[in-house]
C-alpha cells in the first residue's frame, strides 16, 4: 500500500530530470535523478517507512536525494521540484511526456520554433516550420505526429495498473480513518478496462458527511471539485486522476453498485428489458408498480430480471445480456484458477530477482510452477544469455527443483529475428523445457513480413507460446502491423498459445483480441513478463483482460495442472 509513495517520488524525480535536462543542466545530475527514479520503482521496501539514514543506505541514493525523499514523505512536497516547475512554462513539461519527444528536442522546438505547448507544436508542424530545424527530418516529424495522437488518445485516462492501486489505497485509508460498513470501487475500474477515465467509489456509512469530509482531506488529494453530504469529488496529486465517492443508503447499495459499474450501454439495455417486464431499475433499486422489490444486493437486479449474474468485466452489451437471459453465459477464467506464471525474467537477463527468490515468491502466490524465461543474446540491451550462462542456469534450476515448492521450468524468451528465424539454433532450443518467442525489433516492418515472422515462430516445434503478440505499449507505442487472423489460424493449427501479457502497460493481447482468439479456439497463456518480484501480482490485470475477452478456463494453459502443461509442451516436440 505504502509503495504508492515510492511511485509518487519516482514520478517527481523523472520530471525533475526532464526539466533539468531541458534547462541544459549537466548530464550526470540529470542521470542521477533518472536512476533514482528507477531504483524507487523497483524498491520492494516502502520509503515512507524509512528514515533518512536508511534511505541513504539504498545503493544509488545519496545524501541529497535521501533528504528530498524524506522531505516528500514528511511534507508531501519537494521544494526544489516546486521551484523547477516555476522556471519553465507548464505546457513545456507536458510536451516532454509525448512519446518520441525528449527534453533535448523540446528545447530546440522551444528556442527555435516558439513551441511552448501541444497547440503551438501542432501549429508549427502544420506550417512546416520544424523542417528547418537541426535533427528534424520528415520521418522524425511523422513520429512526433504519431506521438501527439497517442498522447491525446490517453489524455485524461489512466492505465488500470496505476488506477487500481490508487483506488485500493484510498479505500484502505477510508476504512481505517472513518466508520463505513461497506466500500467498493465501481465504474470502468471494476470492469477492468485497460484505462479508466476516473475512479468511482461507493460506500455505506452511518454518517455520510463525516466520510466525505475525511475523503476530501486525504493527503493525496490535490483539488476538491465537490464536497457535499453524500458525494465528494477530488483530483489526486501527480496522477491528476479524478475520484468520485458516493455514500448511498444501505438498502440501495446493490442497485447503486450495478448502476455505477456500467457500462452505460449495458445499463441502457438492461433498462429496456426491465421495461418489457413491467419493471423499473435505477441506482436506488428495482421497482414494480412503484413498489421497491430489490436493490440491497447487486445480484437481485439480475435475478429479478430473470437472468444469470453477469460478471462486471462482461458488461459491455456485446451479447452478454442475451446469453444471461437464456442461461447460457460461458464460464470465464478466474484468478483462483491460475496455477503458474509462464513468463518471468531473472537476474540471468534483465530481471532483478534470483531464481530462488522467484521460486519463493511463486510459492507465496500459491503456484505449482513458474517458467524462468530470460532473453536470448540478440536482446543485448536486455542482457541476453550466452551458451555458457545457459549451462550454469540449467544446473542451478535442476538443483533448486530438488527442493520442495513450485517447479521451475528452464525457459527462454527467444527473439524472432527480422528474417523470421529464431535467435537460438535448434541445438540450443532443445535444451530448454519451455520456449516463449517474441518480437523486439523491426517494429515498422510491413504487415506481411511481420505476419510471416510470427508464423515461422509458430511453426517451430520448440516454440510453445508467442509473447505480447502485437507489441503495443499503452499510450506509448501503437501495435505493429500484423494479420492476427492468420496468426490465430496457425496457432490453432499447431496448437500453440498466444500470451495475454499482464504488465499493465502491455495488456497484449487486449480484450477484443483475446475474444477473437477464443473464437478461433486458440490456447492462451496469461503471464506477467515480471522483471521484478513486485510484478508477479500483476497477474490480476491479465486475468481481468482475459475475463473481458470471455476466455474460458480450459483454454488457459497456466490454469492447468503441471502434468497436463508438460504433456502439451511435449506434444509440440513429437518426432524431435
Ligand atoms: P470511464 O470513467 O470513462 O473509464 O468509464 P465509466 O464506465 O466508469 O463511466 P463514468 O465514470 O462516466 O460512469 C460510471 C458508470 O455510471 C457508468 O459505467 C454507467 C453509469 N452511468 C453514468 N452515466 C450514465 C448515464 O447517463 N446513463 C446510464 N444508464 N448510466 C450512466
Ligand atoms: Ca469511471
Ligand atoms: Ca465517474
Ligand atoms: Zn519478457
Amino acid at each position: 500500500m505504502g509503495r504508492m509513495t515510492n511511485r509518487e517520488v519516482a514520478e517527481i524525480f523523472d520530471r525533475m530530470a526532464n526539466i533539468l535536462e531541458f534547462q541544459g543542466e549537466m548530464q550526470f545530475k540529470v542521470n542521477a535523478y533518472r536512476k533514482a527514479a528507477q531504483i524507487l520503482k523497483d524498491l520492494a521496501r516502502d520509503i515512507s517507512e524509512m528514515d533518512e539514514k536508511e534511505l541513504m543506505s539504498i545503493p544509488g541514493i545519496g545524501e541529497k536525494l535521501a533528504r528530498k525523499i524524506h522531505e516528500y514523505v514528511t511534507t508531501g512536497k519537494i521544494r526544489k521540484y516546486e521551484e523547477l516547475k516555476r522556471e519553465v512554462p507548464p505546457g513545456v513539461i507536458d510536451l516532454m511526456e509525448i512519446p518520441g519527444l525528449g527534453p533535448k528536442t523540446v528545447r530546440i522546438l522551444y528556442e527555435k520554433a516558439g513551441v511552448k505547448d501541444i497547440d503551438t507544436l501542432k501549429k508549427a508542424i502544420d506550417e512546416g516550420r520544424l523542417l528547418n530545424l537541426p535533427r528534424m527530418g520528415p520521418r522524425t516529424i511523422e513520429k512526433i505526429k504519431k506521438g501527439i495522437q497517442l498522447f491525446e488518445s490517453m489524455k485524461g485516462r489512466t492505465p488500470i495498473g496505476e488506477a487500481l492501486p490508487l483506488a485500493e489505497t484510498i479505500i484502505e485509508s477510508i476504512k481505517n480513518g472513518v466508520e463505513v460498513s461497506k466500500i467498493m470501487y465501481a465504474g470502468s475500474l471494476r470492469r477492468f478496462k485497460e484505462t479508466v477515465g476516473d475512479i468511482d467509489i461507493l460506500a455505506i456509512a452511518p454518517d455520510g458527511r463525516k466520510v466525505i469530509d475525511f475523503f476530501v482531506s486525504l493527503p493525496m488529494v490535490e483539488d476538491v471539485l465537490a464536497h457535499g453530504d453524500t458525494k465528494g469529488s477530488v483530483i489526486l496529486k501527480d496522477s491528476k486522476i479524478q475520484v468520485d465517492l458516493r455514500v448511498v443508503p444501505e438498502d440501495s447499495f446493490g442497485a447503486a453498485l450495478q448502476y455505477f459499474t456500467g457500462s452505460k450501454q449495458h445499463n441502457i439495455h438492461l433498462r429496456t428489458i426491465a421495461r418489457e417486464k413491467g419493471l423499473k431499475i435505477s441506482e436506488y433499486g428495482i421497482f414494480k408498480g412503484g413498489q421497491k422489490i430489490g436493490g440491497k444486493e447487486e445480484r437481485e437486479i439480475y435475478e429479478i430480471l430473470g437472468m444469470q449474474f453477469i460478471p462486471p468485466e462482461m458488461r459491455e452489451d456485446t451479447g452478454e445480456i442475451e446469453l444471461a437471459l437464456a442461461g447460457m453465459l460461458p464460464a470465464i477464467i478466474d484468478i483462483k484458477d491460475i496455477r503458474g506464471d509462464l513468463h518471468v525474467h531473472s537476474k540471468y537477463s534483465d530481471g532483478t530477482a534470483t531464481i530462488q527468490e522467484i521460486k519463493e515468491a511463486a510459492a507465496r502466490m500459491g503456484y505449482q510452477y513458474v517458467a524462468i524465461t530470460d532473453h536470448s543474446p540478440s536482446q543485448r540491451i536486455a542482457h541476453g544469455l550466452d551458451v555458457d550462462a545457459l549451462k550454469r542456469k540449467k544446473e542451478e534450476i535442476e538443483k533448486i527443483n530438488r527442493t520442495p515448492g513450485p517447479r521451475i521450468l528452464f525457459g527462454t524468451e527467444v527473439d524472432i529475428l527480422r528474417d523470421g528465424t529464431l535467435d537460438y539454433p535448434e541445438e540450443v532450443l532443445k535444451e530448454f523445457d519451455f520456449v516463449v518467442a517474441s518480437i523486439h525489433s523491426g517494429f515498422n516492418d510491413p504487415e506481411d513480413v511481420m505476419t510471416r515472422r510470427i508464423i515461422s515462430a509458430i511453426e517451430n516445434p520448440y516454440v510453445d507460446i508467442i509473447a505480447h503478440p502485437t507489441g503495443r505499449l499503452i499510450g506509448e507505442r501503437e501495435p505493429y502491423r500484423v494479420d492476427l487472423d492468420k496468426v490465430m489460424e496457425y496457432a490453432r493449427k499447431y496448437d500453440k498459445a498466444l500470451e495475454i501479457n499482464s504488465y499493465y502497460k502491455r495488456l497484449d493481447l487486449n480484450d477484443l483480441n483475446s475474444r477473437k482468439a477464443v473464437s478461433y479456439g486458440v490456447k492462451i497463456s496469461i503471464a506477467t513478463d515480471a522483471h521484478h518480484l513486485d510484478h508477479l501480482p500483476y497477474m490480476r490485470f491479465g486475468v481481468g483482460i482475459a475475463r473481458r475477452g470471455w476466455v474460458p478456463p480450459d483454454l488457459v494453459v497456466n490454469s492447468w495442472e503441471y502434468d497436463k502443461l508438460i504433456d502439451w509442451i511435449k506434444s509440440h516436440r513429437k518426432g524431435k
